[in-house]
């Protein structure tokens, strides 16, 4: 039976048994404040709270869903499955099939193993890549967001960053000591741990865009950059793509840049929004993971049936579209020019880091966003009173200034039109 509660209720609620009420710290709105409405049901670029208020998503579950809340194709491809059964333990068809079209797709990757998460694949390639050097320094830049592995929340970006602990609670120092901290789009940075520690270091773990302090892209050399120094030391480079796999391309950030990594670490858009993490990379490298080599990593739920029929399906609504990242880039780059029209005409200093269909706006003076230390001089407080104007008006965008803004196929020129005005609006508001 449905319950009518208000958010409020169904938070104070929640707060009793769930830490925070969330299961996600950056769900919980601290760094806007206010209460976070308990979403009820999604459907193309809208979602509708349990007060029946809609909203249109720019969150989109934190990235999987590149055409929107319950597209036909995989919430049919995910009720047949479930009728087969929910889980086996044992081999399916369907996971050699998602195997095989990831392979296609992403070039660096010649054999893959599904997880559960991004978290998982980060924490398995990082495992992997000690594994296979023999080495046991791991080098990840500040504001980069990796997943809650103890190795990443040094420095992390996301939830850590927004909650100002991006260095956790409970990470020993042992673990600590291990993972090595550069600033992004500084190879002089990278370089100077090289210097140090070459010969120990294992891999450089980058988000080849940055989606985790906001979006920060990278400059003109940086990834080709990382790509020569890891070679000539002997290390791996991992590109985590949780956000950018299939999202910038079907290949993802290293086919937009043209850079290939040693392993790559996928998830969210592979999912269609149900629970799958992957990682990846050279034949050499992924046989060295267990049961065929002495690297070990495991799951219970690994390529669940379900999850693997929701990918299936997304991965095939990519494959038979080719001019949906034209249409991705055009929606985005509308919402841009709509947005920076806005912050002129409403005199707010603001900067607007997009590519492709992943943006944010920064309320900074500071002119250019390109590492953790420039996001860390946005106004915080500006961006929550601009969030809270946009959210009461029906525009749903990250409640945090340090992530990103996620444009969907979903999204109609009714829906960027509102969007654009409630902007302005918005704008005029915090002024
Ligand atoms: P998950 O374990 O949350 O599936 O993935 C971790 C992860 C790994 N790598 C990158 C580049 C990521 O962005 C993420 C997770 N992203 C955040 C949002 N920026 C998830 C949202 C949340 O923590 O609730």
């Amino acid at each position: 039976m449905q319950r009518h509660l208000t958010s409020k209720e169904a938070f104070d609620e929640a707060i009793r048994v769930i830490p925070g009420g969330v299961n996600s710290p950056v769900r919980a709105f601290r760094s806007v404040e206010g209460i976070p409405p308990f979403i009820a049901s999604g459907k193309g670029a809208h979602i509708t709270d349990i007060e029946g208020n809609t909203y249109i998503d720019f969150v989109a579950s934190w990235g999987p869903l590149l055409f929107g809340h319950a597209h036909p194709a995989i919430t049919e491809a995910i009720k047949k499955a479930a009728d087969n059964g929910t889980s086996f333990g044992a081999p399916t068809l369907g996971e050699t099939e998602l195997a095989q079209r990831i392979v296609a797709m992403v070039p660096s990757i010649e054999k893959v193993r599904l997880v559960n998460s991004g978290t998982e694949a980060t924490m398995s390639a990082i495992r992997l890549a000690r594994g296979f050097t023999g080495r046991e320094l791991i080098v990840k830049f500040k504001g980069c967001y990796h997943g809650h592995a103890d190795s990443f929340l040094i420095a992390a970006g996301s939830g850590a960053m927004t909650m100002a602990i991006p260095d956790s609670g409970g990470v020993t120092a042992g673990t600590a000591r291990d993972t090595l901290l550069a600033r992004y789009n500084d190879l002089d940075s990278v370089q100077k741990l090289f210097d140090e520690h070459g010969s120990g270091i294992a891999a450089v773990i980058v988000e080849p865009v940055a989606g985790n302090m906001g979006v920060v892209p990278p400059k003109n050399g940086f990834l080709c950059g990382l790509r020569a120094m890891t070679l000539s030391y002997g290390s791996l480079l991992i590109f985590d793509e949780v956000i950018t796999g299939f999202r910038l391309s079907k290949g993802g950030a290293q086919e937009y840049y043209q850079v290939t990594p040693d392993l790559t670490t996928l998830g969210k858009i592979i999912g269609g929004g149900l629970p799958v993490g992957a990682y990846g990379g050279k034949a050499e490298i992924m046989d060295m993971v267990a049961p065929l080599g002495p690297v070990y990593q495991a799951g219970t739920l690994s390529g669940n049936p379900l999850a693997v029929a929701a990918g299936l399906a997304m991965l095939s609504l990519i494959e038979k579209d080719p001019s949906l990242y034209l249409r991705l880039e055009t929606k985005a780059q509308r919402l841009e020019e709509g947005m920076k029209r806005a912050c002129t005409d409403a005199r707010v200093a603001a900067v607007i880091n997009r590519v492709g269909s992943m943006m944010t706006l920064f309320f900074s003076e500071d002119g250019e966003i390109f590492d953790y230390d420039s996001a860390k001089t946005c106004d915080t407080r500006r961006y929550a009173r601009f969030f809270h104007a946009l959210l009461s008006h029906g525009v749903y965008i990250a409640p945090s200034q340090f992530e990103a803004a996620f444009v969907s196929d979903a999204l109609s020129d009714d829906d960027i039109a509102f969007t654009q005005k409630t902007m302005a609006m918005a704008l005029k508001s915090v002024a």
